[in-house]
């Protein structure tokens, strides 16, 4: 019955279903009445783990039987959305086929899905153009997964390095990444996914739902990471402080600084050396274990990579647009060349994680607010 599971039942460690995890049922059964037929029938039926391992982490859906109603089909797609949050709730269930009944037939041949090959509207995996490069990319590619505060850049940064436009760069204040999103790109024959994630302090989740949803796009590379991105955009604040403070000791047993490069960005002097060394001077100077975490990763990489999607006005719009792409393709070759010596034949394995997982999560279980809250006091009596 894995066809009919709430994924994140799978994917998160003691996760308790909610109303939520049947609608997702629910779409699968929606889908089905129009298939005439149970969902992955092509899948043995005694695979059950290898099934659940596909729909998880590979985004296994189902496609839309040819002639269904185009709203019938985006109620069910909404219906399994990854985001439970976009999901449905019973009621508009409920309007939706209420008024879907009580169309004309003419009117229900209106609303048919011509060619079956829209967009997954509202679905933050681009799970079209993941599937489609699946088939050509598999196991060898390198998994980057990219995670940082709120707004410092994160998806910024897999569109420059996929050169898309396909990941939400924030527009304002409030948190835009609620979920993670996958890319597949190939650059020279090395092919690469980048996988964007929740930013820590999310303005509107809190640290165990951020950590749930970094721990899904983890495992939405499960052959493992090639290379953690993390992005700072600017010196390190305290609560970049506090996160590291708070997974120290976790990190530093796990080995995991060996895979990690900081990636600075909004840094307009990135192409000077000499204000890249400064910089860097500045960081290792500031809080000695920031010094520590800094001198075991891989690097720091500075980058600048100004906003394109400013609205038009006049010439003067255009012409910041030309020249922010221009640095953009210039941060972009830094980053790749950084890619190309870092990314190692292999891979941090997965298994690391699912350990340091329930340590994470019984740390925070422990009280988080108070260890916080002195992992705080510690930090403002060293300053
Ligand atoms: N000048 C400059 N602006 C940047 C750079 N990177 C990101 N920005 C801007 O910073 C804002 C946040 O960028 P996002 O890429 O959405 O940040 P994020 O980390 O994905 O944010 P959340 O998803 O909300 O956590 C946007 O307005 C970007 O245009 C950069 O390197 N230079
Ligand atoms: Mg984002």
């Amino acid at each position: 019955m894995v066809e009919y599971i709430d994924p994140r039942c799978h994917k998160i460690t003691r996760f308790k279903k909610d109303k939520n995890s049947d609608i997702y049922g629910l779409g699968v059964l929606l889908w089905e009445i129009t298939s005439g037929r149970p969902p992955f029938s092509d899948y043995l039926r005694d695979a059950s783990y290898a099934l659940s391992i596909k729909i998880c982490y590979e985004n296994l859906i189902e496609n839309p039987i040819v002639g269904t109603p185009l709203r019938y089909q985006q109620l069910y797609q909404k219906c399994w959305d990854e985001d439970h949050n976009i999901r449905p709730d019973i009621e508009e269930v409920y309007e939706i086929l209420s008024q879907l009944s009580q169309l004309t037939t003419d009117e229900s041949l209106d609303l048919q899905f011509n060619n079956n090959v829209e967009e997954c509207q509202n679905c933050d995996s681009d799970f079209n153009d993941s599937k489609l490069h699946e088939l050509s990319i598999g196991p060898d590619s390198k998994n980057l997964l990219i995670i940082g505060l709120t707004s410092c850049g994160k998806s910024t940064l897999c569109n420059v390095l996929s050169e898309t436009d396909v990941f939400r760069e924030s527009e304002s204040s409030v948190s835009e990444t609620s979920n993670h999103q996958k890319k597949y790109f190939e650059v020279d024959g090395t092919k690469y996914c980048v996988v964007d994630t929740v930013g820590f302090k999310h303005t509107k989740l809190s640290t165990k739902e951020i950590l749930d949803k970094i721990e899904e796009g983890i495992y939405s590379m499960p052959e493992g990471i090639s290379q953690i991105l993390y992005v700072i955009d600017g010196r390190f604040t305290k609560d970049e402080i506090r996160i590291f403070e708070l997974l120290e000791n976790i990190i530093f047993e796990s080995g995991i600084l060996e895979y990690v490069t900081f990636v600075k960005t909004k840094f307009g002097n990135f192409k000077s050396q000499t204000e890249r060394k400064k910089e860097k001077y500045k960081i290792l100077e500031g809080n000695e274990k920031i010094a520590k975490i800094v001198n075991s990763c891989k690097d720091v990489v500075y980058v600048d990579n100004p906003p394109i999607n400013i609205r038009i006005y006049d010439d003067d719009d255009r012409d910041d647009i030309e020249r922010n792409k221009k640095t953009r393709t210039k941060s972009r070759t830094i980053l790749l060349d950084h890619l190309e010596k870092v990314c190692q034949e292999n891979h941090f394995e997965l298994k690391m994680w699912k350990e340091l997982y329930p340590k994470i999560i019984k740390y925070i279980d422990d009280d988080i607010e108070a260890k916080l809250d002195k992992e705080l006091e510690k930090i403002n009596i060293q300053e």
